[in-house]
């Protein structure tokens, strides 16, 4: 017998919520564990570099605190208490429990629950099928989209853009609203090649000096929800200073002529009374952004998550309309890329069996409906059960003190499944162990590129962990779900939905690991028209009738949203009461929730803080290290000063997130959040609270 260890490399594709959907290159010990993590260098996008945390992913996939059994509660709710049992106990008292629920208030009291923590498409969207199919409430998922994408959509007409490969021919990178080096390290790979080989220049616009803005040529660090005045006042500078393609506008969009009209009284010293910035810095990037043809705007959500988000991502994207950068290589404006892959009424997630009568809960006001609010349960009845798969809504929903109440109820039947005893696992009745994107197959789209790209198993799962697909068809089997996709393996699902969208099947993806879809440059660039019946960019956009890339309804004050690019003064700006502004960014070592199970992850992270400027926190007295308390009308957390000269007086960041427990009396930053439906089709402001502050 050999003792020598076999390590092989096979690949594999991140499944984690992230537009970088990256290719990897996995050492796998023995055909049974997990070595290194590297990037895969072949694929052009990824091109060899990865994040740190997926990179020891073997400290997550082997972790000792990993779920293998199911189990049942013993204890009351959130005790901690549970026993294990057996799968087919589960399943059975699952499908008791749900028949009872339906049986007493109809099929629309069960709430399947999910969102992305695989972006698997089977893995994550099959629970769906079992939605439809038996006619649950049907999910509206809105915590991370529905600002950004209808803001964009809003102009272009389409969910797509220029190759983002093609940032590294650009003389002018602008990074908008995204922490690149922390959420999708590979757009500064592109970047920062541009900046070698061509003397490109990197723009970073966001709230506080991060670790993105560190490598900025031109750093604009603005007040949060202001990016709408910055836009209008760089598009000012534009049509003043003879810097706009007056052709390009006549040709390619809708009203140049009242956009031009509109922006005289928004003007710099306008934009810099909003904004905070000086005059120079918006005239400066005004004109570095009008002399450069090929400028490149890679606008990330972060900005879209505030009250005015989704008329801000638009105005961002109309500079590209009016310096016609769209028209060359290196140029225009991207945020994602959902369109190109042709995904239509997918297969595995039943659209045929979807009953638009059954409604839809919004998913960030899960606070709201477990708490028995009537208009978020659109006067519908109680939810009484639930399945969650793949998030953790205990942490990453905002309202969490309404989260928290309605996790509590004795009355709610909660099954879970995950693969750790996250805080959303510990309230559960059920808790069901999942696999890791290593132990199942699925393919993948990427956000932030144009690769489609599988990812097989590699190695069994330990203990007696089950894929997504596995549960949901277990369970549809035990409450009497029809469909053929039930009777179907996670391949199968897949090779059909590719079939569907056109790209072959299976076996050609598998023999590939990934393919390119790119469309051509006419159609990336919008060349052949935008994707609107007249062709034309819309500088006046019609949120009324656009529809939700989600199949969404129209929410908060959509009908005052302003007809041409604006400041949508509808934030939560400070006042008296609550003399700061708080954005709860996310962490570089977390990603969401995920990863704070892992120790060198929290270490690197140290623990809560909140950043403050040093003029405001001598004005409170506060010192580096205090403990400080924050609040507004929705709740209170206690955390530790950091005092830092990279934020504008008046505003706060926190970045996340960190588990609740982390935090006094288990109350994490999520208790200052709001899910007050933000237009026009509702979502959350996550850097969007005034807030309190004082030293404890
Ligand atoms: N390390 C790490 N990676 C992640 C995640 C994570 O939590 N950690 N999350 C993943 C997920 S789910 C997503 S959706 C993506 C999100 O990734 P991003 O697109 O980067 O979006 P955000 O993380 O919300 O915020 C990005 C930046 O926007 C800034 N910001 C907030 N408000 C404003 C504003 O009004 N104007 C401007 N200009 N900037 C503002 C924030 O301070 C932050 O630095 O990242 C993914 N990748
Ligand atoms: N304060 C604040 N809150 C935020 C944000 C913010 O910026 N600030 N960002 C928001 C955004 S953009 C998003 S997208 C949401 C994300 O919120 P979530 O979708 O909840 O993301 P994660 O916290 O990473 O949780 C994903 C969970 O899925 C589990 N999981 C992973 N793979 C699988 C699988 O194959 N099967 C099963 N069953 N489980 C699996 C992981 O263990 C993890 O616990 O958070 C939002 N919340
Ligand atoms: S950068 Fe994003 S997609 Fe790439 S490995 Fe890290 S988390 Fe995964
Ligand atoms: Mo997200």
């Amino acid at each position: 017998m050999s003792l020598e260890t076999s390590i092989t490399r096979q690949p594999s594709v991140c499944p984690h919520d992230c537009p970088s959907a990256c290719a990897l290159d996995v050492e796998v010990i023995d055909g049974k564990s997990i070595g290194r993590i590297h990037g895969a260098k072949h694929q052009s996008y990824t091109a060899g570099v990865i994040c740190a945390k997926v990179a020891r992913y073997s400290e997550r996939i082997h972790h000792p605190d990993r779920l293998l059994y199911p189990l049942k509660r013993t204890g009351p709710k959130g005790s901690g208490a549970f026993t294990r049992i057996t799968w087919d106990e589960a399943i059975a008292t699952i499908a008791q429990r749900f028949g009872e629920a339906e049986r007493r208030y109809g099929a629309e009291t069960i709430w399947p629950y999910y969102y992305a923590g695989t972006m698997g498409r089977v893995m994550r969207d099959g629970i769906n099928r079992l939605t439809h199919a038996k006619k649950y409430s049907r999910f509206n998922g809105t915590i991370c989209v529905s600002l950004a994408w209808p803001g964009f959509i809003a102009g272009t007409g389409r969910l797509a853009g220029p190759d983002p490969r093609e940032m590294a021919k650009s003389d002018c990178v602008v990074i908008w609203g995204t922490n690149a080096v922390a959420t999708q390290v590979n757009v500064m790979t592109h970047a920062i090649a541009a900046r070698k080989t061509r003397g490109a220049k990197i723009v970073v616009i966001d709230i506080y000096r991060n670790a993105t803005m560190d490598q900025a040529d031109l750093a604009l660090c603005l007040r949060p929800g202001t990016d709408g005045a910055l836009a209008c006042a760089v598009m000012h500078v534009l049509f003043r200073d003879g810097l706009a393609d007056r052709d390009y506008l006549e040709r390619y969009t809708d009203v140049p002529r009242e956009l031009e009209a509109h922006l005289q009284t928004r003007g710099p010293e306008w934009a810099a009374g909003i904004t905070g910035l000086s005059v120079e810095e918006i005239e400066a990037f005004a004109h570095l952004v009008g002399k450069t043809q090929r400028t490149f705007f890679r606008l990330g959500y972060g900005f879209s998550r505030q009250r005015n988000g989704a008329v801000n991502m638009h105005a961002a994207s109309c500079i590209a309309a009016v310096t016609g950068a769209w028209q060359y290589e290196g140029g225009g404006a991207f945020h994602n890329n959902g369109a190109i892959f042709n995904w239509r009424q997918p297969f595995h997630e039943a659209h045929e069996l979807r009953d638009m009568n059954v409604r839809a809960l919004d998913q960030s006001h899960i606070g709201r409906i477990l708490t028995g609010d009537p208009r978020a349960l659109k006067d519908g009845p109680p939810v009484t059960a639930m399945l969650i798969q793949n998030t953790n809504p205990m942490s990453v929903a905002p309202e969490q003190a309404l989260v928290a109440e309605g996790f509590a109820r004795e009355d709610l039947f909660m099954v879970v499944h995950e693969q750790f005893m996250t805080e959303t696992a510990a309230m559960a009745d059920i808790v069901l162990p999942a696999t890791m994107f290593l132990e199942h197959d699925d393919i993948y789209s990427g956000g932030g590129h144009q690769y489609l790209e599988f990812a097989g198993k590699l190695i069994d799962p330990p203990g007696e962990c089950r894929s997504n697909h596995e549960v949901i068809t277990a369970i549809a089997g035990a409450v009497g779900a029809e469909h053929p996709g039930f009777a179907m393996s996670a391949r199968d699902l897949a090779d059909t939905i590719l079939k569907q969208s056109g790209w072959g099947g299976i076996e050609e993806l598998v023999a590939k690991n990934w393919i390119d879809v790119q469309p051509d440059f006419e159609t990336a660039h919008f060349l052949n028209g935008f994707a609107w019946p007249d062709g034309k960019f819309r500088f006046r956009p019609q949120w009324a009738k656009m529809s939700s890339s989600r199949g969404g309804e129209l929410a908060g004050p959509w009908y005052d949203m302003p007809e041409l690019p604006d400041h949508w003064a509808v934030i939560e700006e400070a006042d008296e009461a609550h003399p700061f502004r708080l954005a709860t960014s996310p962490a570089r070592s977390f990603l969401n929730s995920t990863f704070n199970e892992t120790p060198s992850a929290r270490q690197r992270e140290g623990r809560p803080q909140v950043m403050i400027h040093p003029l405001d926190a001598a004005a409170l007295a506060i010192a580096e290290g205090d403990r400080v308390r924050l609040g507004n009308i929705r709740g209170e957390v206690t955390i530790h000063a950091r005092l830092f000269d990279g934020v504008q007086r008046g505003v706060l960041i926190s970045e996340g997130i960190w588990p609740n427990a982390s935090f006094e009396e288990g109350r994490g930053i999520n208790m200052l959040t709001g899910a007050d439906s933000p237009a026009p089709f509702g979502g959350a402001a996550f850097h969007d609270n005034r807030v309190w502050l004082r030293r404890i």
